[in-house]
């Protein structure tokens, strides 16, 4: 197997100690160069040791974006404990379900103790008890990394387990095919609980020794002095982001990248034309999931062609539909996860002989790239985030006055697909249903918009018609 990640950071870290390896741009920007990076690390790791951390046990963190918490990620992994990563913003519901599932022996919060007796959280002052010595960045290839919860169609979070050797994978992958080299500086403010922003972004530009910064939230005016200010050379971003910096007239400040990458979400191709008509770059799109992680991209090189997500990465096999036609896309590649934590039953809906569903709808351009058209699977995408109607709908059932309900994406320019109710009920509510949902799900979850309907389009069957409700 290649280096593992965490052998990929000391390695880097070793060989140009003196150099910046991160930045965290959060209310002050706060710099550590490689040499700092493996002390810190390091430190943590044995203060997790001594807390009774152990290689493989479960670490649930709390994916703020600052440096203690990233740190503190990044030495999970050399310690060779699994991490798990959760939103900041979870509902109390929503982080019970987890950690329910997942029966952590610790999890590392910023803020909100109190959401499991079990679990005992630990914020700052990691640094200040004596240190066991145990041995780092000896996770073998089929050990766990990652367990990352997507939230799936019953509401029931799954956790996907990402092993050292799919993350390997696909940092060899990347790295090659994208030619991230030190001499590059990464600017990212995606969120660090999903594979985009804490795999690919982080953790693998890390591993090539590129030096990373990170904002602690996405400002397209921010974001964009960041880019001069920081001589960054490659960004990753998800379309509402450019989206936004298109609606700020600042495309301009892309121009100077070296690479430019989009992805989480379909890029529309009218935003791919402005932004290389304002500022000369073509985004490089590509396309994953987090079972699957990346494994269709547009080339560095080749052509890379607006509407599509590309060509399968190296080491990468598609199963895909005859010319002209459209259909399932099945992926068989080193980095498939290895299924979903105690899980059996769901993981075998997805996953056999190592070719892994993707609930996604492709067909072929001319060229043979792969175009997303549509998707099989009840997914709404908004600005990035995934979001399951029946997880919503389940919950607006409890709310006083619904009588029936249904979840639909509907297209929208800022969000790509916004989440629509659609509520039967005469006492229907809708400050009621707000306040409630408000406290039940992340923000990115609710309902933007409540649509009163006399009665559900349903077929022959009582079966719900989805499809009439998506109009404007
Ligand atoms: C924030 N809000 C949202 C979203 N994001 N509502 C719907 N959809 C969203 N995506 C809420 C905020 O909580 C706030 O609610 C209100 O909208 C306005 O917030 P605003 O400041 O305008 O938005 P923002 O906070 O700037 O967020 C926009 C964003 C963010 C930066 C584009 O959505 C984002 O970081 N998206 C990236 C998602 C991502 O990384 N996905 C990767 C997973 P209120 O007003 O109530 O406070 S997919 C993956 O990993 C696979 C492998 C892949 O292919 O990449
Ligand atoms: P997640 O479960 O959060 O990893 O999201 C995976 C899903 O995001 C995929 O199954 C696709 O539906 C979608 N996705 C990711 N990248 C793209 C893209 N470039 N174009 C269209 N859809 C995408």
């Amino acid at each position: 197997m290649a280096s593992t990640l965490p052998q990929r950071w000391v390695g880097a870290w070793a060989a140009q100690p003196l150099r910046e390896a991160l930045c965290v741009h959060g209310e002050q920007a706060e710099r550590f160069t490689g040499e700092a990076l493996a002390h810190l690390t390091a430190r943590i790791a044995q203060e997790l040791a001594h807390e009774g951390v152990a290689a493989g046990d479960r670490v649930v963190w709390e994916a703020a974006i600052s440096s203690e918490a990233i740190v503190s990620a990044l030495a999970v992994i050399r310690l060779g404990a699994v991490l798990v990563p959760v939103a900041t913003f979870q509902s109390d519901l929503e982080r019970q379900r987890v950690l329910d599932d997942v029966d952590p022996v610790v999890a590392l919060a910023t803020k909100r103790p109190g959401v499991g007796d079990k679990v005992r959280h630990r914020t700052a002052g990691l640094l200040n008890t004596a240190v066991a010595e145990v041995e780092l960045d000896c996770a073998q290839g089929d050990d766990l990394a990652f367990i990352i919860y997507t939230s799936g169609t019953t509401g029931v979070p799954k956790g996907a387990m990402v092993s050292h050797a799919n993350v390997a994978a696909q940092a060899s992958m990347i790295i090659d095919s994208w030619g991230i080299t030190p001499e590059d500086r990464l600017l990212s403010a995606l969120p660090l609980f999903h594979v985009h922003g804490l795999i690919v972004a982080l953790m693998i530009s890390l591993g090539a020794g590129a030096g990373v910064v990170v904002a602690d939230r996405f400002d397209a005016g921010a974001f964009t002095d960041l880019l001069g200010v920081e001589a960054i050379t490659t960004t990753y971003l998800v379309p509402t982001m450019l989206q936004r910096i298109a609606e700020n007239s600042l495309l301009r400040a892309l121009s100077p990248l070296r690479l430019a990458v989009s992805g989480s979400a379909p890029l529309p191709k009218d935003l791919f034309e402005a932004v290389e008509a304002h500022s000369g770059q073509r985004i490089l799109e590509r396309y994953g999931m987090t079972e699957t992680l990346l494994t269709i991209s547009n080339p560095l090189d080749g052509e890379r062609r607006a509407g599509t997500v590309g060509l399968a990465l190296p080491g990468v096999e598609l199963r895909l539909p005859a010319d002209g036609e459209e259909a399932e896309l099945f992926v068989k590649s080193p980095t498939v996860f290895q299924g979903y934590w105690n899980k059996p039953e769901a993981t075998a809906e997805v996953l056999a002989d190592g070719w892994m569903r993707s609930g996604d709808i492709v067909r072929l351009d001319a060229k043979g790239y792969v175009v997303v058209c549509g998707r099989s699977k009840e997914l709404i995408i908004s600005g990035g985030f995934n979001v399951y109607p029946s997880e919503i709908e389940d919950l607006l059932r409890g709310v006083a006055g619904i009588a029936d309900v249904a979840v639909v994406g509907v297209a929208s320019e800022r969000w790509g697909e916004a989440v629509v109710a659609y509520v039967v009920g005469d006492d229907f509510d809708e400050a009621q249903a707000r306040l409630q949902m408000a406290e039940l799900v992340s923000p990115y979850k609710r309902p933007q918009e409540y649509r009163k309907i006399a009665e559900l389009p349903r077929n022959a069957l009582g079966k719900l018609q989805r499809h009439l409700l998506r109009g404007p």
